[in-house]
C-alpha cells in the first residue's frame, strides 16, 4: 500500500488531519487498533473550544454540531456554598464554549471521511514504524482479514494517544520528556437527568473538587475528585450521589438532579510533553504527545490545535515544496501546548484539595478564588484561556 500520509489513530488528532488534509487534496490512510463502534462510543471530553467549533463548521462536518451542540457563554465557580459565573462571552469578545460530546465529533469524522472515499482501517493489529529518517518511512501491521500488510509513505502522524506506538517509536536519546502526575483523579459519571443548570459548575470543597457538566437536555456529565488509585468498586450509586450532593450543594438549595447512572469511570490527573514532536518524518500530534489535566477541557481542543498546524504544514510541502512549516511544527505547537499546561495546571491547583495540606493551600485557594470572581482583570484572563487561545 502506498500514501502520502499515513495516520496511526482514529482519535479527534487523526480523523482531523486526515480530513483537513483532504481538503487540500493530499491523500491519507488512517490505521486504528479498534472498531468502529468502539471509538465512536468512547465516553470522553465535552467541551469543544471556539476554534474548534470553527474548524469543524468552515471544513464541512459541523452540520450537527450546530443543531445539537450546546452553546454556552458562560461557566460559573463554586465555593463557600455560593456559585459566582465567569461571563465567558462578555469578556473574550462574544467567544463561547460548545457542549458537544467527543465521540460525536468522532462519529461526524469518521462519516465525512468514508463519505469523501477516505481509507479508515479499523482493527489493525501489531501497528509498528520503520525507516522513520528516510525519505519512504513505512508502517507495518496486520488486518484481521487481510494478513501482513506494509503502507510506505512520504510522511508518518503519530495520532495514537498516550499509549500509542508513535512516541516510543523514537530513540529515547531524542526526545526530552516532562511528567507531573497529580495526587488525585476523577470519577465521572454520566447521569439520565435532565442538567439542573444552564452551565458548566467547577465546585470547590473541603471534601474535594466537582464537576458539573452535561452531555444533552436529558443527560449530565458529573465529575468528582478522587484518590489517584480509587477503585471504582468501592463507589455504589448511592454513595456518589451522596457524595456528589455534599460537594455541590449550596447555600440556596441548589444541588444536581439525580437519575440512573448511565457510565461510570476514572480518568487519571496528569501533565505530560515530549520535546521535540516530531523526528525524521514522524510527527506526534495529540495526546501522543501531550495530556493535560482535563479541569481545563483543553485535551481534545489541543489536538485539534495541533493537527491544524500539521495539515498547513503538509499543504505547504505536497503543494508548493516547502519543508520550513514542517520543520518548525514541533516549535509552534509546544509553544500553545505549554500555555494550555499552565491554564490546565493552574485550574487543577485552584480547586483541588491536595493531600497532606495543613490549612495553608486551602486558604491561598479560597484567596485565589475570591480574586478570580471579584477581579475583572482575573476572570479575563481565565474567560480567554478557557474559550481557547489562538490556534497556530
Ligand atoms: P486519542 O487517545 O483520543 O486517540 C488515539 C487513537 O489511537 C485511539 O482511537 C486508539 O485506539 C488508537 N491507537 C492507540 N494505539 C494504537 C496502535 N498501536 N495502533 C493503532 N491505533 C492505535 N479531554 C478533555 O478535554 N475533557 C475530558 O473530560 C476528557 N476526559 C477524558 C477521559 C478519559 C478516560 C481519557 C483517556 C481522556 C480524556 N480526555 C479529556 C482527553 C482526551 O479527550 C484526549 O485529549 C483526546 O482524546 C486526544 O485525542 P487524540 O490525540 O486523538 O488521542
Ligand atoms: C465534560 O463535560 O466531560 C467536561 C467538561 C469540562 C471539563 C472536563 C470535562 O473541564
Amino acid at each position: 500500500m502506498r500514501t502520502q500520509v499515513g495516520i496511526i489513530g482514529a482519535g479527534p488528532a487523526g480523523l482531523m488531519l486526515s480530513h483537513l488534509l483532504h481538503q487540500e487534496g493530499i491523500e491519507s490512510v488512517v490505521l486504528e487498533a479498534r472498531s468502529r463502534q468502539y471509538v465512536e462510543e468512547r465516553v470522553r471530553a465535552g467541551v469543544l473550544e471556539q476554534g474548534t467549533v470553527d474548524v469543524m463548521v468552515e471544513t464541512g462536518v459541523g452540520e450537527r454540531l450546530k443543531r445539537e451542540g450546546l452553546v454556552h457563554h458562560g461557566i460559573e465557580l463554586s465555593f463557600l456554598g455560593r456559585r459566582h459565573r465567569i461571563d465567558l462571552s462578555g469578556l473574550t469578545g462574544g467567544k463561547a464554549i460548545t457542549v458537544y460530546a467527543q465521540h460525536e465529533v468522532i462519529k461526524d469524522l469518521i462519516a465525512a471521511r468514508l463519505a469523501a472515499g477516505g481509507q479508515i482501517l479499523f482493527e489493525v493489529d501489531g501497528v509498528s514504524v520503520h525507516e522513520i529518517q528516510s525519505a519512504a518511512p513505512k508502517i507495518r501491521f496486520r488486518e484481521r482479514a487481510g494478513g501482513e500488510r506494509e503502507l510506505s509513505c512520504d510522511f508518518i502522524a503519530g495520532c495514537d494517544g498516550f499509549h500509542g506506538v508513535s512516541r516510543p517509536s523514537i530513540p529515547e536519546g531524542a526526545l526530552t520528556v516532562f511528567d507531573r502526575t497529580y495526587p488525585f483523579a476523577w470519577l465521572g459519571i454520566l447521569a439520565e437527568a435532565a442538567p439542573a443548570s444552564e452551565e458548566l459548575i467547577y465546585t470547590y470543597h473541603e471534601r474535594g473538587f466537582a464537576l458539573f457538566s452535561m452531555r444533552s437536555p436529558a443527560v449530565t456529565r458529573l465529575y468528582l475528585q478522587c484518590a489517584p488509585d480509587e477503585n471504582l468498586a468501592n463507589w455504589s450509586d448511592g454513595r456518589i450521589w451522596e457524595e456528589l450532593h455534599t460537594r455541590f450543594r449550596t447555600s440556596d438549595g441548589w444541588t444536581p438532579a439525580e437519575g440512573p447512572i448511565l457510565q461510570k469511570s476514572i480518568a487519571e490527573m496528569r501533565g505530560f510533553v515530549v520535546e521535540p514532536m516530531q523526528f525524521g518524518r514522524l510527527f506526534l500530534a495529540g495526546d501522543a504527545a501531550h495530556i493535560v489535566p482535563p479541569t481545563g477541557a483543553k485535551g481534545l481542543n489541543l489536538a485539534i490545535a495541533d493537527v491544524r498546524v500539521l495539515a498547513r504544514a503538509f499543504a505547504e510541502f505536497f503543494k508548493r515544496g516547502r519543508g520550513e512549516k514542517l520543520d518548525s511544527y514541533s516549535a509552534t505547537c509546544l509553544r500553545r501546548a505549554w500555555k494550555v499546561q499552565r491554564f490546565s495546571w493552574w485550574m487543577t491547583s485552584m480547586l483541588h484539595r491536595f493531600p497532606g495540606d495543613a490549612g495553608f493551600d486551602q486558604r491561598r485557594q479560597l484567596a485565589e478564588l475570591d480574586y478570580v470572581t471579584s477581579s475583572r482583570a482575573a476572570m479575563t484572563s481565565l474567560a480567554e484561556n478557557y474559550v481557547g487561545l489562538p490556534m497556530g
